[in-house]
């Protein structure tokens, strides 16, 4: 038996008409890792009609791949990364699934020796922003072009259509560009797929994602926490209530998957699973890097921020036991206090909207702000597209950031765009009102109070941070500037020190912006 087995092949139909094909091989793209990701974009790539060549550290699952999945589609299974190298037409593009970190670096080096100047390595996997920085770098050097791309929407999305969000050497992307798009999510016949910016880019912007899908899903349990402790409604009548907003503005993949898993009841007893499952949140780090990059780039991203901690709070479970036989509060014993439900649930809708508006506000701050110190051009409004269709964040409201970004590419924060301006100021009433019940009643509502207060934050003219300057000043000698017009024999010059005691010296400290 061959050493390569081919199973079907279909000529290419890739219109690039740059790729070359002075070798016989017959691979339009090569993949490795078959795990749960990259099977499925293998046959949706074999699907439109592209020839992919396989391959998996365990090699034994490549010829159970082909057996059964991958039976009668154009896949070519290869034994050895050698293979896979020579079955791929030139320039040669192969894409890891594989799990983020050592084994991404492991794969590229054993790539390396069987591939030419010009050939293609692209990173699906979760990758963090700085190592594809590197490998960026360091193929660049070589003449390999590295591209780190950010893949989201799980299994169905990558079988049937994912967000696919590349970045990194740009001359990869008329090589990649038809199969990208091809195997893309689509959202009104746009592909869900548009070349990011420079080098690790494509990964940010992922993280980014992941970032704000933590913050979605946070604000999405607030509500539920809500309607139950406070409003006590059942399961399904908070499913009912999703069920509803799907209709409205929050219409999104994580609202219907909500009103699904409030629905879906054990067939034992027929009590809903949902009040079954232990309430200590898992995070794989793609949160908390947006968070931590987020201080890096010193940007308000409180929202995100508040998600990744909520999860962190939630793990604390046993402690939250102790506490919560020991410390007071408010809290509703018996029959709601709600006598308006239907005010309370559209109240409640206007709390989700405007803190999610506030939330992707402060994703896009982050972006530009990272644009700026990493020097990359990125495209605000493809980013938008990206995120419309085929990933987790996926919405009807993602359609109303794309048009904003088209209609101006750099606005400089989304509140400022009409739509959303008007959107935010007719959701205030209602989002204050839910946060106040919050507080009176004694539910936890941290991405809903820190949206808000960021709000408030953004439109404030003055912050008490004069208070600050002046409290650092006296113990640390740290220096002020006044407002305009206001310094005189007194407080003169560009920072300026006070002796607040008199006891204190006039040396002050170097300046620095924090
Ligand atoms: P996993 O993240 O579970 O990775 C499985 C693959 O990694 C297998 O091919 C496995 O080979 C290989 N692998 C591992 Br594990 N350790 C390795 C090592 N030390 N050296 C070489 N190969 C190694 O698969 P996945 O869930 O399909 O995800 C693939 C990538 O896509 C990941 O980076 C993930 O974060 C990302 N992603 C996943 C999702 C999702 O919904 N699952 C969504 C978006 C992005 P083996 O078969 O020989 O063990």
């Amino acid at each position: 038996m061959s050493s390569i087995n081919r199973i079907a092949n279909v000529a290419s139909h890739l219109s690039n008409s740059q790729i070359s094909t002075n070798n016989n091989a017959s691979g339009d793209i090569g993949l490795i890792g078959l795990a749960v990701m990259g099977q499925n974009l293998i046959l949706n790539a074999a699907d439109h009609g592209y020839t992919v060549v396989a391959y998996n550290r365990t090699v034994a699952k490549v010829d159970e791949f082909l057996a059964n999945e991958a039976k009668g589609k154009s896949i070519i299974g290869a034994h050895s990364i050698k293979e896979l190298c020579a079955n791929l037409k030139r320039p040669r593009r192969i894409i890891l699934l594989v799990k983020a970190g050592s084994p991404v670096d492991a794969f590229i080096e054993q790539l390396l020796p069987f591939l030419e100047k010009g050939d293609i390595i692209i990173d699906g996997g979760n990758s963090h922003f700085p190592d594809s920085n590197r490998r960026y770098a360091e193929l660049g050097e070589k003449g390999i072009y590295f591209v780190g791309s950010g893949v989201s929407g799980g299994e169905e999305g990558a079988r049937y259509g994912p967000s696919l969000m590349p970045g990194g050497a740009k001359e990869a992307w008329p090589h990649i560009k038809d199969i990208f798009q091809d195997i893309a999510a689509k959202t009104d016949g746009e592909p869900c797929c548009d070349w990011v910016g420079e080098a690790g880019a494509g990964h940010y912007v992922k993280m980014v994602h992941n970032g704000i899908e933590y913050g979605d899903m946070q604000l999405i349990c607030e509500a539920y926490d809500l309607l139950k402790r406070v409003g006590k409604f059942t399961d399904k009548e908070i499913g009912d209530v999703f069920a509803k907003w799907n209709k409205g503005v929050l219409d999104s993949f994580l609202i219907e998957i909500t009103r699904d898993i409030l629905y879906f009841n054990d067939p034992t007893d027929g009590v809903p699973v949902l009040e079954k499952i232990l309430d200590t949140a898992g995070q794989k780090g793609t949160g908390k890097w947006t968070a931590i990059n987020a201080l890096d780039l010193g940007m308000p991203v409180t929202l995100i921020g508040e998600a990744v901690f909520s999860r962190c709070l939630s793990a604390l479970k046993s402690e939250r036991v102790r506490a919560s036989k020991v410390l007071g509060g408010p809290s509703v014993e018996g029959e709601s206090p709600i006598t308006d439900r239907e005010k309370f649930v559209d109240d409640l809708e206007q709390a989700l909207y405007a803190s999610k508006i506030i939330s992707y506000a402060q994703g896009f701050m982050l972006i530009r702000e990272a644009a700026k110190e990493y020097g990359w051009k990125l495209n605000n409004p493809a980013i938008a597209l990206m995120w419309r269709g085929g990933c987790i964040i996926r919405s009807v409201f993602l359609g109303e950031i794309t048009s904003a970004y088209r209609e101006n590419p750099d606005l400089e924060n989304l509140l400022f765009h009409p739509f959303f301006k008007n959107a935010i100021t007719k959701a205030q009433s209602g989002w204050r009102a839910s946060i106040g019940k919050a507080i009176e009643y004694g539910v936890p509502v941290p991405a809903f109070t820190t949206a808000l207060s960021f709000y408030d934050g953004y439109r404030s003219e003055k912050l008490p941070a004069n208070l600050l300057q002046a409290q650092r000043d006296y113990f640390g000698a740290h220096t002020f500037q006044t407002l305009p017009g206001k310094e005189n024999d007194f407080l003169k010059g560009d920072w300026i020190h006070v002796n607040w005691t008199g006891r204190g010296g006039n040396i002050s400290a170097s300046t620095y912006d924090a």
